[in-house]
């Protein structure tokens, strides 16, 4: 059951408490946007203008690929630099955050106790398998609470993987030796949303070959004028190759102007905006549905559907 409204501190209250360094407080923020969609840019409008963006590493690839394991050697080298750090995971197979959050509860145990981290795990609900409306709002929320860096777990599945282009100011794409070769990354669409592409798992074997391979399709890009991205080897499970990761990491943290400038953009916008009015919709759409039982009930639903598509939702 949800908790009753009254019951709550504004939107407001919440995430400023949050930005105190109060974790249920923002806890409970983060919930509330969940639930309130784009309606909480109009409760709190400050989420549009954060002062402290936070710096935001992406991490996609296939399921598996050891992006969890990754992301917490990546929270351990960021707190060696007293970062505060923030985590999304977003999980596609989970309809809800519940069944999100039980699995990365375990495997990033050993950060729970540390106050300045934070972590969410977050399904990609109604977002038509991309990243859903929560996941921009909790960026935003993760901004005005003063975080230095947020990393943002996708599972590399269709939509969310080209997602995290749009909000994440560096993207790693994890991959291992197993997971097909780099034609099939290039296939993916990878070549252009990756920074970095990351051959973790390279205590298997076939780790250098894919190395290889992915370095010649990168060098290929840069050669016709697209992105370039790095290549780099780890074994996340011994944090083997981490500090590259970690210094290119700090090497953005340190000289914002770039992404700061990308953050702002329109593109970035109304990438944003798709993800927040989708879900509005959607929302919209089951509600007029629900009561539907016959023809008659679809041509009045028709009928009627420019007028009640003004008021939106609620
Ligand atoms: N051998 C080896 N195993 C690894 C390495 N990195 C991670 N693993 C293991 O791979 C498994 C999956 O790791 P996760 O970090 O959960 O992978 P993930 O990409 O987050 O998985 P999903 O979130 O389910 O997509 C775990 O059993 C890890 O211990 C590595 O470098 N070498
Ligand atoms: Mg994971």
């Amino acid at each position: 059951m949800a908790k009753s409204k009254s019951s709550l501190p504004p939107l407001s209250e919440l995430i400023k408490k949050g930005a105190r360094g109060d974790e249920a407080a923002l806890a409970r923020a983060l919930s509330e946007l969940e639930r309130l969609g784009a309606q909480a840019l109009h409760q709190a409008p400050e989420l549009l203008e954060p002062s402290h963006p936070a710096l935001r590493l992406g991490l996609t690839g296939p399921p598996g690929a050891g992006k969890s394991t990754l992301v917490s050697q990546l929270i351990r080298h960021l707190r060696q630099q007293e970062l505060k750090v923030g985590v999304i995971a977003v999980d596609p197979s989970s309809p809800i955050s519940q069944g999100a959050i039980l699995g990365d509860r375990i495997r990033y145990s050993e950060h729970f106790l540390d106050s300045q981290v934070f972590i969410r795990s977050l399904g990609t609900r109604g977002s038509l398998g991309g990243l859903s409306a929560s996941a921009y709002l909790m960026l935003r929320a993760f901004d005005l609470c003063a975080f230095d860096v947020v990393l943002v777990e996708t599972v590399g599945v269709g939509q969310s993987e080209m997602d995290i282009m749009h909000v994440a100011d560096e993207v790693m794409v994890v991959l291992v030796p197993e997971s097909g070769d780099a034609v099939q990354a290039m296939k993916a669409g990878l070549l252009e949303i990756a920074d970095v592409f990351v051959v973790n798992k390279a205590d298997r074997p076939g780790a250098s070959s894919l190395a290889r391979e992915l370095e010649l399709s990168a060098q290929m890009s840069a050669e016709s004028g697209r992105k370039s991205a790095e290549v780099v080897q780890t074994v996340a499970t011994e944090g083997r190759g981490v500090d590259i990761l970690v210094n290119r990491a700090l090497a953005s943290f340190n000289s914002p102007e770039g992404w700061k400038a990308r953050r702002s953009s329109a593109e970035r916008l109304r990438h944003e905006a798709k993800a927040l009015l989708r879900q509005h919709w959607e929302h919209w759409v089951q509600k007029q549905t629900e009561g539907l039982k016959n023809t008659n009930d679809l041509l009045q639903l028709i009928a009627s559907m420019s007028s009640n598509a003004k008021d939106g939702i609620d």
